[in-house]
């Protein structure tokens, strides 16, 4: 008998700068799947530590009802655990039945400031080998910081990106530990404007193209340093994706920093963070897997069996006729992913091919092939709808 519930876990790694806007982002990512009228029919979101769950939701009712802000933290690092759960699990017909995010909130400080003591130099260490157990990485530009620099925003991007770097480096003989690379380590990373409710006129290409003309030297030098520690560096995207983030609508006033109202119902991007996290490490490995060849541990360790993750988004199994196979070369790429025929379906999959079997699963009450292609849906609205731009190499 299937054991229940099964889980699937996906790390994200949030980065940003003290007062980028961590904290009211992942207040505002729970805090409305908790309210009275939030209505999901797919699946709940759970926090795992209910003492986490609490505060971030008290966070959120702070801004929903007295406009005011969680308070400022520094120094601390937390990871947030979230369960996806689902609402149904199929008769146990599904691979897993809870996914399972852990959000990592990483402070900008430890990046610009030296540890005070030893103690304190180790556990950041230990953090950061947590950290990077996650597919995909966030890094914050604090939208505030670019209105404050307006008109010569490459002095504020070019300290936010060499602080980061030097940070990396810093750290690196202690994360590499004797090895030559590693083969776990965020390979994407998507550069996101935080506070974007700060540029009411601007999409996601304009967020690029200013970062493109303001610190295109700077992204080159993160990836470069990204490269430094990774085995395969081919297989990684630092700058090719680009997403807009704003946790509410904050009207501010002339009188001072704190905000006189804060919509909490005026979200820009929070709905992609799922998806992002469950299926974008999917779709970049069908991609990389296509163009060369990379070490079969290297791939294992982007979305982690990602064939049983296709199967589910496709909702079923996917069978290839022996005659095919043998017809095939024995290596390379095509070889790979003959190996995992949902892999390589999913790789095929049509807008319109997607909508339909959402549609079916719904209909047959298969929640996890309802979620999953959702998350496919959701992720491609983000792109027609400017708020992310995808890698598409
Ligand atoms: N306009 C705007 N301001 C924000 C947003 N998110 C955060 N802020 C502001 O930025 C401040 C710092 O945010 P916080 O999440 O505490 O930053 P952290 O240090 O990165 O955790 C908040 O007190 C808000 O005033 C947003 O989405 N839009
Ligand atoms: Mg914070």
């Amino acid at each position: 008998m299937a054991k229940y519930p099964r889980v699937r876990e996906q790390h994200i790694a949030v980065f940003g700068e003290s007062g980028s806007g961590k904290t009211v982002l992942v207040s505002s990512f729970f805090g409305p799947t908790q309210e009275g009228s939030y209505a999901n029919d797919l699946w709940d979101l759970i926090a795992d530590d209910t003492g986490q769950g609490n505060r971030l939701y008290r966070n959120f009712l702070g801004m929903r009802d007295h406009a005011t802000t969680p308070p400022t933290t520094h120094f601390a690092s937390t990871t947030y655990y979230f369960s996806v759960k689902l609402k149904g699990n199929n008769n146990g017909k599904q691979p897993f039945d809870v996914l399972r995010l852990a959000w990592h909130d990483y402070p900008g400080e430890w990046f610009t400031e030296s540890p005070s003591s030893e103690e304190e130099g180790n556990r950041r260490v230990d953090t950061f080998r947590s950290l990077l157990r996650s597919d995909v990485a966030f890094f914050l530009v604090d939208g505030q910081k670019l209105k404050d620099y307006e008109g010569e925003e490459e002095r504020y991007l070019k300290s936010l990106f060499t602080n980061f770097r030097q940070g990396l480096l810093r750290l690196k003989d202690d994360l590499l530990d004797g090895e030559d690379r590693l083969v776990e380590f965020p390979r994407i990373w998507i550069i996101a404007l935080s506070k974007a409710d700060l540029f009411p006129e601007w999409d996601v290409h304009a967020f690029r193209d200013l970062l493109t003309w303001k610190a295109a030297d700077d992204i080159d030098r993160l990836r470069k340093t990204v490269e430094e520690f990774v085995e395969t560096p081919q297989a990684l995207s630092v700058g090719e994706d680009f997403m807009l983030l704003s946790s509410a609508k904050f009207e501010l006033s002339k009188a001072g920093p704190a905000p006189v109202g804060i919509d909490v119902t005026q979200r820009v991007g929070l709905d992609l963070i799922l998806p992002v996290a469950a299926l974008l490490p999917l779709e970049r490995r069908i991609q990389w897997h296509a163009q060369m060849e990379i070490p079969r541990k290297v791939l294992d360790s982007l979305a982690d069996g990602a064939e049983t993750l296709a199967e589910a988004l496709l909702g079923g199994k996917v069978t290839v006729p022996a005659a095919f196979l043998a017809k095939l070369p024995k290596a390379g790429p095509l070889a790979a992913l003959a190996t995992m025929p949902a892999l390589a379906k999913v790789a095929k999959l049509a807008g319109g091919q997607v909508k339909e079997i959402n549609a079916k699963a719904r209909e047959d009450h298969d929640y996890l092939t309802a979620m999953l292609t959702q998350f496919k849906l959701d992720l491609d609205a983000g792109v027609t709808d400017k708020l992310f731009i995808r890698s598409l190499k």
